[in-house]
């Protein structure tokens, strides 16, 4: 989409520590961990919101995007055993499930007529599928649904892709994911969806999720699909075991990657080595690159039910509120920052389209990992309630595909705005 050219007007502050964090949003400079540390630790959350809402209009104008699509859980069965995870079950355990390549193929076709532009496809480590499983998966949905982008495998998956091929190698890891990610994309793979990363910190990576990669391999994952041309999304899962500090290192991890990718992509670097999306006027990342690079951040709150973290009570709205405005300002070269409205609910998604978020994902239609209450896998919305709750945020619905690109539509059938913005 082109750049809006909005001009933001200073906002008033009640705490004067967030005084440098607005000059600096101003400016389009980069903030430091200990600056983040200041937005975690203020009292005037809405001067927060504030910044963040105006670096976001800066950057989206009132455009707020939402899309068509489908998530898909392949299967539930994972090798791991991930404290925050309700989802994952032992094979042969209740509950436990995998989907057919004809379910899969099936799934597609519903998506497809129902008018969907993407299918979000991420599933447990399951430790018998074959390889030939998820390229017969990729080719199936292509051959019959091809219009669908396939969105799907988180790194962790990716890595297991690696493992089973016997291409994984500990000592360096870039070039066996790499023949992964070239097979998946042949097959049919368009990016990749941002989950797994969780908390990139040692201390909570080895007592909540040991055994899953570690934050390196995570990041190199995402790399090499970038020098492959697939754009990716990044995830922090937030509110359980770890600091508001853990969060900031994890999320400057994430934007030194984005540097990297976007001076691959001809940006110019301060002499620090970051590049900002945030100023004045700055070019957002346009569709058709031959280089990836992330999309959009997307904060997770924890959910504790069912987990073995239960007795945690999970982050409270007001700090899912203050993560989504933290997220926007510190990942100042993340093109969107998504309130995912499952795991937000759609009423706090609204509040955060004010705070930050310019996306809120999808229509769903099935979700397994995260289930409030007693939900059902089954949960769905419909693009008239997306665009309600974008307008009632007072913004302008878009409704754009995966990489961004504005639909237009007449009931199922869609296609690309025209010229493609
Ligand atoms: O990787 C698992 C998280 C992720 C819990 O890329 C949990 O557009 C909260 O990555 N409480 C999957 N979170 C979801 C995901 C995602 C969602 C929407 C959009 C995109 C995108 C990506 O969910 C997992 C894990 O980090 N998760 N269990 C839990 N109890």
């Amino acid at each position: 989409m082109p750049t809006p050219t909005t001009t933001c007007t200073p906002i008033n502050l009640l705490d004067p520590a967030l005084k440098p964090i607005l000059e600096k949003a101003l400016a389009g400079e980069r903030l430091t961990l200990a600056e983040g540390a200041v937005c975690y630790a203020t009292g005037d959350l809405w001067g927060l919101c504030g910044i963040a809402d105006l670096v976001s209009k800066r950057m989206h104008g009132t455009n707020a995007y939402y899309n068509v699509n489908r998530h898909l859980n392949y299967s539930n069965v994972c090798a791991l055993s991930c404290k925050f995870c309700e989802f994952y079950r032992k094979a042969g355990e209740e509950g436990a499930y995998e989907f057919s390549i004809d379910h899969i193929r099936n799934e597609a076709i519903d998506a497809q007529t129902g008018g969907a532009t993407e299918m979000h496809i991420v599933g447990g480590l399951h430790p018998t599928l074959p390889f030939e499983y998820y390229t017969d998966m990729l080719r199936a949905i292509r051959e019959a649904a091809p219009g669908l982008h396939i969105k799907a495998f988180t790194a962790v998956e990716i890595v297991h892709l690696a493992r089973i091929t016997k291409k994984h190698k500990q000592a360096d890891p870039a070039p066996g994911i790499r023949w992964v990610l070239e097979q998946l994309k042949e097959a049919g793979l368009g990016s990749l969806p941002g989950g797994g990363a969780e908390v990139f910190d040692d201390r909570v990576h080895d007592d909540a999720f040991k055994g899953k990669i570690r934050s390196d391999v995570w990041l190199t994952v995402h790399q090499v699909a970038h020098e492959l041309g697939l754009n990716t999304n990044a995830t922090i899962l937030y509110g359980h075991i770890e600091e508001r500090a853990d969060r900031l290192v994890h999320m400057d991890m994430l934007r030194t990657t984005q540097d990297e990718a976007l001076a691959a992509m001809g940006y110019k670097a301060d002499a620090s080595g970051a590049v900002t999306l945030t100023g004045q006027g700055a070019v957002q990342p346009q569709p058709n690159d031959t280089h990836g690079y992330f999309q959009a951040i997307i904060p997770l709150p924890f959910f504790p039910d069912g987990s073995d973290l239960e007795a945690l009570p999970g982050p409270s709205g007001l700090e899912n509120l203050r993560t989504i405005a933290v997220s926007r300002l510190m990942l100042d070269n993340f093109p969107h920052v998504k309130a995912f409205w499952i795991m937000q609910t759609l009423p706090m998604a609204e509040l955060m389209l004010q705070a930050g978020a310019d996306d809120i994902d999808g229509t769903v239609v099935w979700y397994d990992i995260t289930k409030v209450g007693h939900a059902s896998t089954h949960q769905e919305t419909t693009a008239v309630d997306l665009e309600n709750a974008i307008r009632n945020a007072g913004l302008e619905p878009i409704e754009r595909d995966t990489r961004y690109r504005r639909v237009t539509r007449e009931g199922a059938s869609w296609r690309l705005a025209d010229p493609v913005s």
